[in-house]
């Protein structure tokens, strides 16, 4: 080929694609002018390639010429791209068949709440609808708060209820005053030095515990504490409150059970269980083959730790209950494994999408 014959030949690809590309109204459209001009088999790479057929003395103006057109129909590209992805319509889309307008949509992936806090939100809500303040409190805690002043003094036997995590910091005069809180009892206290009777709270948080995992127990848990403090309190309020509790959690199927028990900080003290979801109360491996299990501990508040906090126990009573909440959770959703909750298997916690 002569340069003139070249020259004629850049011209007219030139013309032809740039005017195509004048009337693509669509992003496959364009990808095919793509391919057609600056393809590996498309003109302009077509007509860098004719270079090296021309007369040696001609190649180096042909070939400068070539890659300028090439840089500009680039360019032009870049530019046409950007528009039509700005101003691309179903419309315009959908008349080059690329898009099936009726296809449904795709998910939008989102996170949703761990079911331990989704149960725990849901367990406030019915506590806040009788009237009770959700407050939260310290996980590292002062021995004093964790057990002196549940009437549980240095050295009791009770102390061994709680495998305590204690935290290695020694002070001065040699004590080791923080743990981790095996209970979110002490916000019991921190509530009642800080405000005055009448008292109604929920305290939801992470409680810790020294002690071996199985299918109902966890070294790290959350438990929801509940206190109630007025003039007439009786055991029937406590009664009343938390079968209401169960029926709105658990609905009329599930039977709840208060048995006696001993806190050193009620007086009386009970537990409260529901019958297992697995056997029906039959017994299994899941509810330790008792049928039952065990969601919390409750009962009135010791006059000890009412006079403690400076109330009047000739005056006030109260009642204060303490819950596990993942093993409401088990219940609720049947998980028969406490273990599943905090071993981040994503197929698990997917489950609970809502
Ligand atoms: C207590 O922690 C008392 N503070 C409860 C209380 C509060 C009694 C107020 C009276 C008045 P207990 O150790 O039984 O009690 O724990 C209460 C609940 O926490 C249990 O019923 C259970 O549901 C849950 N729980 C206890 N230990 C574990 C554990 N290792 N893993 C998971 N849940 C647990």
């Amino acid at each position: 080929m002569d340069q003139d014959s070249y020259l004629k030949l850049q011209d007219d690809i030139e013309k032809e694609a740039v005017s195509a590309l004048t009337e693509i109204a669509s992003l496959v459209d364009l990808e095919s002018w793509r391919v057609d001009q600056l393809g590996r088999n498309g003109k302009v790479t077509g007509l860098l390639r004719g270079i090296s057929e021309l007369p040696v003395d001609l190649r180096r103006e042909a070939g400068g010429k070539a890659n300028s057109l090439k840089n500009a129909l680039t360019e032009k590209y870049q530019a046409h791209k950007s528009y039509l992805e700005g101003h691309s319509t179903i419309e315009s889309e959908s008349g080059t068949n690329s898009l099936d307008v009726t296809l449904p949509g795709r998910n939008i992936e989102s996170g949703t709440l761990h079911p331990t806090t989704a149960t725990v939100r849901e367990i406030c809500k019915v506590f806040e609808s009788m009237g009770f303040q959700t407050i939260e409190g310290p996980e590292v805690e002062l021995d004093t708060y964790n057990f002196q002043k549940l009437n549980i003094p240095e050295d009791h036997p009770a102390r061994d209820m709680w495998n305590s995590l204690w935290i290695d910091r020694v002070l001065p005069d040699g004590s080791r005053p923080l743990l981790l809180r095996t209970h979110t009892s002490p916000m019991q206290i921190r509530t009642m030095e800080s405000q005055n009777p009448p008292v109604r709270v929920v305290v939801p948080g992470k409680t810790y515990r020294y002690e071996a995992t199985d299918a109902t127990h966890e070294w790290q848990f959350c438990q929801i504490e509940g206190l109630a403090v007025d003039k007439d309190i009786t055991f029937a309020d406590l009664k009343g409150t938390l079968e209401e509790f169960a029926r709105r959690i658990f609905g009329d199927k599930r039977k709840a059970r208060f048995r006696c028990d001993f806190f050193p900080f009620v007086e009386p003290g009970a537990e409260v269980s529901i019958d297992c979801f697995k056997c029906e109360g039959r017994g299994c491996r899941v509810c330790g083959h008792t049928g039952w299990i065990e969601i919390m501990g409750a009962g009135m508040v010791h006059p000890k730790v009412l006079e403690g906090v400076g109330y009047d126990p000739e005056i006030y009573s109260g009642f204060a209950w303490g819950m596990g909440a993942e093993r409401i959770a088990m219940l609720k959703h049947g998980i028969d494994d406490i273990r599943q909750f905090y071993s981040n298997d994503v197929r698990f916690l997917k489950q609970f999408s809502r």
